[in-house]
């Protein structure tokens, strides 16, 4: 095993406990290499737990670590693993009388609700979706299982299936329902970018709570409470700068507790029923909070910074619950390789060297030479690959893709084509960062991911915003909280305000986090580049922010000048000419100011049938032709800007990588724009993105010659990753 790799991070520690053959079998499927040896270690994790529930009795707290049930003393200590399998489950719920835990269970062929049997370990499958499934809970009445259906970051909506519903022929991918037996499922909310992420049954069983947003109708996320049957919605609050979300339910029936989030500061919040008063029971720093509470109706279980804690309810005092999850993992195979007899294209600038020879020692290079492949003192089983003249060059990087947790198997498919690493600008953090965790532990394939945690907007028009800020004030704790967290960088999204901005980069700058901008609406480029920004997202998106003073909403005065589709129409009709004066001069201070820029040229080049289909972005797609925003692109380059290749999770880092060549960027830029680059800007370039010793063997070996015809990056004939074969052809 890679220990380097495993005691990086301190809350990590690796022991060898000698061989558990069982285990092993059931692990082997989750690692991106084949099982070697039938020795196992184990894996000790304190860090990673979501979706926190209590067991009736108040003993047990049974929760998601890494993509597995653990079942934790409330008091904490040694966690006991539930489930196992190579998916990846959620979302715990207990039953009433606790003989039953329901969660959901996440492949790459769909999602499966699964209750299970606590006395026997049988499983039912009571319901399949391709989607992802969220919160899960019993009816407290009704012999019903009620559950968010979780289709993308912008839709998500309540469902309820009978407990004799039982799935019976197989229809993975189909959103039929009538292949099931024993009741119909009913959908109890609706509506295409509306969100219901959250919700809490009343102890009666006659209403339930739940936290919705809808876009793209601007507000953050409000609680609502309607009848068991989705009907007579009642709206409990209207905050628009507040986020209410991880409602609960107190066991008298009179009050919500929930967590409020205002200018990146969480509340837990208790509200009565009975006129409506509310008190703030704890506050922290914005960490993803969840809540579940505990029977004894004095304390709730809370997740915070992905972490377990006890809440007590009068005093607001909280004190952690440590937990020791062990997964037990088989050796990988030791991530020693050679290549030889590469033409090397190592990144750093130097022409292809021919007849190459790579070393891989412990996960990362440790010699490059060119000649013949002599005989090395590597031990015989260190596996030699003949690249029989083949292009190889550092694995890819994609700058833009969001890994939510809908995409979390994505991750192999990534890698296949030869991206090692990610940056992803902007998700849910805790998903981030578990799924971070769990790839760099080998328990999922996937690239590596440098998280910038959640998107920091001045106002909602989208449910998946997470952060709401309009305060200067507010920035630096929140910058702080989330370099705490170990995000890599910052996002700051379309309707942050300049003087926010302003702040959020000043305070980025003191921790030492870069901070990319998609934004245009409210501040523009320019104002967003005096500040000081790292990188800005998608060029000419917004052409309106691009170079003029952006219109500044109203939000709180004039709801109707909401109206997304309206505002759009507002700055459709400019265009900005990317050769003009003016835009030079911005690039030109751009480069000055080692502002990046990722123009994912895919994600916005327009299509005609995306411009049918509306949508914001695809809205503003229409703006500027596709030769403006390739012209743009050439324009930066000229100029002197470093460039990121990224997707926005468009189809693939090679559609970009050619849109960028037909673009008339040199190819040798834009392999650095798809490799160095993005380590550059995360300011790890000392750790990854070169094909030089010390840095991390990821490698992407192609047939053909990228540098002559980028499309030959396509044919992909082996990928390392952290020294270990991931694919190969
Ligand atoms: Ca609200
Ligand atoms: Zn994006």
């Amino acid at each position: 095993m890679n220990k380097q790799l495993w005691n990086r991070a301190n809350r990590i520690h690796a022991t060898c406990p000698g061989a558990r053959p069982w285990v092993v079998a059931a692990a082997c499927g989750l690692l991106a290499a084949p099982c070697a040896a039938p020795s196992a270690a184990t894996l000790t994790v304190e860090r990673g737990a979501q979706d926190p529930a209590v067991s009736p009795d108040g003993t047990t707290v049974a929760v998601g670590i890494l993509g597995k049930i653990w079942l934790v003393p409330v008091s904490g200590g040694e966690a006991r693993q539930l489930t196992t399998g190579t998916g990846w489950h959620s979302h715990p719920a207990w039953s009433k009388d606790a003989r039953f835990l329901a969660y959901a269970y996440q492949r790459p062929t769909g999602t499966e609700l699964i209750e299970r049997s606590l006395a026997t370990g049988t499983e039912r499958t009571l319901f399949i979706t391709k989607h992802s499934i969220g919160q899960i809970a019993y009816h407290p009445t009704r012999p019903e299982l009620w559950f968010v259906e979780d289709r993308d970051q912008m839709t998500a909506h309540l469902w309820a299936v009978p407990r004799t519903h039982q799935y019976v022929e197989s229809y993975m991918g189909s959103d039929e329902q009538k292949k099931h037996a024993g009741g119909d499922p009913r959908q109890l909310t609706f509506g295409a970018g509306q969100a219901d992420w959250s919700f809490a049954i009343s102890p009666d069983g006659r209403r339930v709570a739940v936290e919705h947003v809808a876009a793209p109708f601007p507000g953050a996320r409000d609680l609502h409470v309607m009848n068991a049957d989705g009907k007579d919605a009642e709206r409990l609050t209207q905050s628009p700068l507040v986020d209410e979300f991880s409602v609960q339910w107190t066991s008298d029936g009179a009050s919500l507790i929930y967590v409020s989030r205002e200018e990146g500061v969480d509340q837990v919040t208790v509200r009565s029923l009975k006129g409506g008063a509310t008190r703030v029971v704890f506050a922290s720093p914005f960490d993803g909070k969840q809540l579940a509470l505990h029977p004894d109706g004095e304390t709730a279980v809370m997740v915070a910074g992905r972490q377990l804690f006890r809440l007590q309810l009068k005093s607001g005092s909280v004190t952690p619950i440590p937990l020791k999850a062990r997964f037990t993992m088989p050796d990988a195979p030791r991530p020693d390789l050679v290549i030889t007899n590469a033409r090397l294209f190592d990144g750093t600038g130097r022409s292809v060297a021919e007849q190459a020879n790579v070393e891989v020692k412990d996960g990362r290079v440790a010699r490059v030479w060119s000649g013949p492949a002599v005989q090395r003192s590597s031990p015989a089983n260190v596996p030699t690959i003949d690249a029989r003249g083949r292009f190889l060059m550092a694995g890819l990087m994609d700058n833009h893709y969001h890994y939510w947790h809908h995409w979390l198997f994505k991750g192999a498919d990534l890698v296949a084509t030869g991206v090692t690493s990610i940056r992803d600008p902007g998700a849910q953090i805790a998903d981030s960062l578990n799924l971070r965790d769990a790839i760099e532990h080998g328990l999922l394939a996937g690239p590596r991911i440098y998280s910038l945690g959640p998107l920091i907007d001045g106002y909602s028009m989208k449910p998946m915003v997470d952060v709401l800020l309009t305060k200067p004030e507010a920035a630096a704790t929140l910058v702080r909280a989330l370099h705490r967290q170990g995000v890599a960088g910052l996002k700051v999204y379309h309707f942050l305000a300049p003087d926010v901005l302003r702040a959020v980069v000043a305070e980025a700058k003191v921790v030492g986090l870069p901070v990319s901008g998609d934004i245009g609406f409210r501040t523009s480029w320019q104002e967003a580049i005096a500040a000081g920004i790292d990188g800005l997202n998608h060029g000419f998106n917004y052409p309106h922010g691009f170079l003029h003073d952006p219109w500044v909403p109203q939000w709180d005065k004039d709801p109707v000048e909401l109206n997304a589709a309206r505002y759009m129409q507002r700055v459709s009709h400019e265009r900005v000419d990317p050769r003009s004066a003016e835009v030079k001069a911005m690039l030109a201070e751009m480069a000055r100011r080692h502002v990046v820029l990722d123009p994912t040229l895919t994600a916005t080049l327009t299509k005609e049938s995306d411009v049918q289909q509306g949508g914001l972005d695809r809205l503003n797609g229409t703006v500027q032709s596709n030769a403006d925003r390739k012209a743009l692109t050439l324009e930066a380059y000229q100029a002197g800007i470093m460039l990121l290749a990224g997707t926005d999770n468009m189809p693939s880092l090679q559609d970009e990588m050619e849109a960028c060549e037909q673009a008339g960027l040199p190819n040798a830029a834009i392999l650095q724009m798809a490799t160095v680059n993005g380590a550059k800007w995360l300011h790890k370039e000392k750790e990854f993105g070169t094909v030089e010793a010390g840095k991390r063997a990821d490698l992407l070996l192609v047939d053909g010659d990228p540098l002559k015809q980028m499309k030959d990056i396509r044919n992909v004939a082996l990928v390392v990753k952290d020294g270990r074969i991931v694919f190969e052809q």
